[in-house]
């Protein structure tokens, strides 16, 4: 989350590899786009839940007024640890705030994208007060944009008056160029000094801990027709952006009431990441 260009949908394609959407189309009043593991697909989800299937090239003719939220599936790494939601501005003059604050059930943690030049305005301490306290407290402050400065004292200066408005606001706060950290490629010293290296090992952490805390086993799965009521009794692991009401957010898996020990999936795939290699394929950045 975060104001208008503050970085978000860069992030996400610093988290995937690619933004799901084409670029021109992120650029474009969209309502909240809630990106998930899966089979590619697209659908529209109206307020009243119906969800119509979409062509992500028409992505345009979604008509905000009667759409609640975009739900992308896609197969890749990342969205095994968490699902994303790439929220819209905050102070977007064109929108209401009603768009992005209906979905905020759905979310358990926040990134909170703050553009390093004109960093934490009022704006951004007001809505995150109305928020912050619907969230399971995990949340991240990124000042976005750092490779902007001029100097090492700029950055300092700002982190420091940053650090000192936010106090207990956030469980971590950093600054990053998500720009350089998508264009270091393999180089693990330009990766480092993006800022990227730090966060993303922090937040995969927190994830794993997350998944490995609230984790229940899978019951038996309904089959594939994937029916309205099974999939609203569904709930995912704890993770960035899902629904931790159990609503409709959790295509495809189901869990079972009792707590287990066994690894879930999720968690499995992460471990197997970090242990193969500190600096991750592009695709994969995200994951340690
Ligand atoms: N210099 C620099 N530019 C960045 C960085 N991150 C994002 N940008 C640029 O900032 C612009 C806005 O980025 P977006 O990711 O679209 O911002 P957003 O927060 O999704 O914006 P809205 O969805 O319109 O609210 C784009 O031109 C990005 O390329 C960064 O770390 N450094
Ligand atoms: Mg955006």
């Amino acid at each position: 989350m975060g104001e208008f260009s503050a970085g978000k949908s860069t992030l996400i394609k610093l988290f995937l590899g690619e933004h799901p959407l084409p670029i021109k189309i992120t650029a474009t009043r969209l309502p909240p786009v809630l990106i998930s593991h899966g089979e590619e697909a697209a659908y529209a989800v109206g307020h009243d839940g119906v969800e119509t299937c979409i062509d992500i090239d028409e992505i345009e003719q979604v008509r905000l007024e009667e759409t609640r939220l975009i739900r992308l599936y896609k197969p890749c790494d990342t969205l095994e640890i968490c699902d994303l939601i790439d929220m819209p501005g905050i102070s977007d003059p064109s929108m209401s705030s009603d768009v992005w604050m209906s979905v905020m059930d759905e979310v358990d943690s926040v990134v909170w994208c703050t553009q390093a030049t004109q960093a934490w305005r009022q704006s951004e301490a007001a809505t995150w007060q109305q928020i912050s306290e619907r969230t399971n407290g995990e949340n991240y402050l990124l000042v976005t944009q750092v490779d902007k400065f001029h100097s090492e004292r700029d950055l300092d200066r700002v982190m420091t008056r940053v650090r000192k408005e936010t106090q207990g606001l956030f469980s971590r706060t950093f600054p990053i160029s998500i720009t350089e950290a998508i264009a270091a490629g393999e180089d693990e010293t330009k990766w480092r000094a993006s800022g990227a290296a730090d966060f993303i090992n922090d937040l995969v952490e927190n994830l794993m801990t997350a998944s490995a805390l609230s984790y229940t086993e899978p019951a038996e799965c309904p089959q594939e027709d994937s029916s309205k009521e099974a999939r609203a009794s569904t709930v995912e692991p704890a993770a960035l952006s899902t629904d931790k009401n159990g609503n409709d957010v959790g295509r495809g898996s189901c869990v079972a009431e009792q707590t287990t020990s066994v690894v879930p999936k999720r968690v499995r795939v992460l471990t197997q990441m970090r242990g193969r290699t500190e600096r991750p394929t592009k695709a994969r950045v995200a994951t340690g």
